[in-house]
């Protein structure tokens, strides 16, 4: 029973520490941080398809403070694989490593 309450508390000030440790990160470098962990909502047409990535003429993007401009994007995953150019689509991005923009998932209109 004491080891078993042990472990307990032990676990929940390992929980406590990286709670603390995450909202350190955050606060240090709060803007990259909340784009890397958000989802944006985006709309557009599809302009060219590539390996593992694909150009967009997309609509603004409020939520990025973003205008209207074609741009690739990278895929995640399979993402996009049943999409062709000129295909209306909405689509989610998050801000990936190398702070490149990624297709987290999308769909034809
Ligand atoms: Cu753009």
């Amino acid at each position: 029973m004491k080891s078993i309450s042990l472990a307990i508390a032990l676990a929940s000030m390992i929980g406590f520490a990286q709670a603390a440790s995450h909202e350190h990160d955050s606060h240090q470098n709060m803007t990259s941080h909340a784009e890397h962990a958000t989802l944006h909502q985006g709309m557009g047409v599809v302009r060219t398809v590539g390996a593992g990535k694909m150009q967009i003429a997309h609509e603004p993007i409020p939520s990025l403070d973003w205008p209207a401009m074609t741009m690739w994007f990278e895929l995640q995953g399979h993402a996009g694989q049943s999409i062709q150019v000129g295909n209306h689509v909405s689509f989610k991005i998050m801000q990936g490593k190398n702070k490149k923009w990624v297709i987290e998932s999308i769909e034809r209109k």
